[in-house]
């Protein structure tokens, strides 16, 4: 107790001290000391002062610049949270984009890329990853063939749900595959009556469907791949339509090429001049629109090779209301 006295009283006397030091504080003096030149040299950038006036000046925009780029990433997410997988589906994934009698449709089109893709000969390995599944398997019907492995993602648990009911045949899927098995079985030169062995196929070699955010420099849970990162990447219509601009769109496709391998292949497929889609009845989702170059520098600046580049207009009867999308790009690039 008496020594707890003591202690205190010291600490009072150095603080005494300190303020008696302070007495005789002369203001325009001190102002003359540190606030003039040299220590306020504003044609020097290392000189005392502009150093800490740039400091606080970045201090305080960064906030500003990291504030609105979050409100605009969670602007994005609230946006998403009335998304129908049942209804996307049937918007997107029923005729007449997806009228496989016609080699223009949207789907046809997109298949066949897909299809060219895979069976080049360049792309090869052991693990490919979906990024942005969505409630969808087409886009994994030609590379399910030549990869061990086969990751599914999407950002929303009702899509993955829609995916495990698939996968796991529960046989209450909200759409049927099998048009689409069919047709990548006649792309590959198979008969129609080969679907079934596909559909085994990826049923076989997806080994997860995982929650990602493309807003995140790490877009997937630590450890949920292997350490060198996938052999290829597969994209489809997700990095523009939830991304608030351009910037983002940037950022997000620097952060999953992150999860790609040195040499590693990226598959994209994206809407070009598109502001809105329907993700179900009464919700709006924006997008950001994008042309071709905007597309090219992107992927420039994040340090992948072009190697293809395919653009398609839509054919005015597949403007069906559900997006005012003008087009569909497909790129195939390499990672540097
Ligand atoms: C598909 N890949 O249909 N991080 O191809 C990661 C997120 C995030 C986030 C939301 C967009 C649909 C585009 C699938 C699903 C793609 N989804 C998830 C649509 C509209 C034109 C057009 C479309 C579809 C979110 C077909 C055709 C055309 C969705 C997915 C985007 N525009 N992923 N932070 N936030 N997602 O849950 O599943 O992205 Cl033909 Cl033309």
């Amino acid at each position: 107790m008496e020594n707890k006295g003591v202690k205190e009283k010291t600490m009072e006397d150095g603080v005494a001290a300190m303020a008696a030091c302070y007495a005789g504080f002369d203001p325009a003096a001190y102002l003359q000391y540190n606030y003039t030149a040299p220590r306020a040299d504003f044609s020097r950038r290392d000189s005392i002062v502009p150093w800490k006036l740039g400091c606080l000046h970045r201090a305080f925009t960064e906030g500003v610049q990291e504030k609105t780029m979050e409100d605009g990433v969670a602007a994005m997410a609230a946006s998403y949270e009335g998304f129908d997988p049942a209804a996307y589906l049937q918007y997107n994934y029923t005729a007449p984009r997806a009228d496989f009698t016609r080699r223009d449709s949207t789907v046809s089109w997109k298949l066949g890329c897909l299809h060219r893709a895979f069976t080049e000969g360049d792309i090869s390995g052991g693990l490919l990853v979906d990024v942005g599944s969505g409630p969808t398997l087409y886009q994994v019907l030609s590379g399910c063939e030549i990869f061990e492995r086969l990751v599914l993602t999407d950002f929303l648990e009702v899509n993955r749900r829609e995916l495990k009911r698939w996968l796991q045949d529960q046989g209450k899927s909200s759409l049927d595959w099998t048009p689409y098995l069919q047709h990548v079985c006649k792309l590959e030169g198979r008969g129609a009556l080969a679907w079934s062995e596909k559909a085994s196929r990826l049923r076989a070699v997806v080994s997860d469907v995982l929650p990602i955010d493309v807003h995140r420099p790490q877009p997937l849970a630590p450890g949920a791949l292997p350490s060198p990162g996938a052999d290829c990447l597969v994209s489809c219509f997700c990095l523009e339509s939830v991304s608030p601009d351009l910037d983002a769109f940037t950022r997000a496709l620097g952060h999953i090429g992150g999860l790609l391998r040195p040499k590693g292949h990226l598959i994209l497929i994206g809407a070009l001049g598109e502001s809105f889609y329907q993700g179900g009845p009464g919700v709006q989702i924006p997008v950001v629109p994008l042309d071709e170059a905007q597309v090219c520098s992107s992927l420039k600046q994040n340090g992948f090779t072009l190697m293809r580049l395919e653009v398609y207009v839509l054919p005015d009867d597949m403007r069906v209301g559900v997006d005012d999308v003008s087009g569909i790009f497909f790129v195939k690039a390499r990672k540097e």
